[in-house]
């Protein structure tokens, strides 16, 4: 019986969040060893139509790199990733386009109209709305790295993906972006995340992957529930916030300084952390203010 009690209070509790969010835009970026778990990505994209269903508007970013990594080495490539992002010659850029676009961009858009919800891709092999420029990484002494076909967002067809949403699609992102010229360039999932969450106007981003939320130290338990720009800017300086959380603290000061009110990151292999993050009173991860 108390089970039973339980549940209702936890709907009770969720009412709250499901009128302040109704008819919100929240742009949701799942990557990471998510993407190789299967049951573990269909419960985030059930959780996603619980949110279209209760009147939010959910956008779905997907990353996909351990996909990636995987089918290079069955290509006999080796993959090198130069600070966070991937080197990218023209194999790699076929190899990251089949596994993002026709593999899981494809079969996310399939398994959410299964659930019965209306959805449409957005990738390089269809309609895109990711627009880049090459990415040059700073080198030793000042010296530019060409990291190859590896693009950083220039600009979102925000309008179309906001058309989407008000026909009650979810739209759903591969981070395999256009340059100018109309060749293809690979970006980082979060960076696309962060740019189509200030392109939209969101209300949210959420960063969904396999890591816990920030921590204050090196410490597992020490997670901080809620920082702004200036902590995390001192948590990097002092070195306690590194590799892949950089990408996603970047991501969401661009989403921050676009406009969004708020950004989390969440642990994924927690069941419903989405749902337990957005709709409940104590959140379980790290949320972001300026
Ligand atoms: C990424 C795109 C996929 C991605 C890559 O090739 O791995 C670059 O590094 P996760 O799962 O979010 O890491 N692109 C340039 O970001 O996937």
């Amino acid at each position: 019986m108390q089970d039973a009690i339980d549940k209702a209070a936890a709907l009770v509790e969720a009412h709250k969040y499901i009128r302040r969010f109704e008819g919100k835009t929240v742009v949701v970026k799942v990557g990471g060893s998510i993407m190789d778990e299967p049951a573990t990505l269909d419960s985030l994209i059930q959780d996603i139509c619980f949110m279209d269903a209760v009147g939010m508007r959910p956008v779905l970013v997907h990353g996909g790199g351990k996909g990636i990594t995987e089918a290079m080495k069955q290509a006999g490539l080796e993959a090198q990733f130069v600070q966070g992002r991937r080197y990218t010659d023209e194999r790699t850029l076929a190899i990251a386009e089949h596994v993002l676009v026709r593999d899981i961009n494809a079969g996310i858009v399939k398994r959410i109209r299964e659930l019965e919800h209306k959805s449409m891709g957005l990738n390089s092999l269809g309609s895109c709305v990711t627009f880049a420029r090459r990415l040059f990484l700073e080198g030793d002494a000042g010296r530019r790295v060409d990291i190859g076909y590896v693009g950083e967002i220039e600009s979102i067809n925000g309008e179309l993906v906001q058309a989407l949403v008000d026909a009650q699609h979810i739209p759903v992102i591969a981070p395999i972006a256009r340059d100018p010229s109309g060749g293809k360039l690979n970006v980082n999932a979060d960076s696309v995340a962060g740019h189509v969450a200030a392109a939209v106007g969101a209300e949210k981003l959420v960063l969904v992957s396999d890591t816990h939320g920030i921590r204050l130290s090196e410490d597992v338990n020490d997670l901080a529930s809620h920082l702004t720009k200036a902590q995390i800017e001192e948590l990097v300086s002092k070195g306690i916030i590194s590799a892949g959380m950089l990408p996603k603290v970047e991501a969401s000061f661009i989403a921050l300084e676009g406009g969004v009110a708020k950004t989390h990151i969440i642990d994924g292999r927690i069941p419903h952390s989405l749902l337990l993050e957005v709709y409940t009173e104590k959140g379980i991860g790290t949320e972001i203010v300026l």
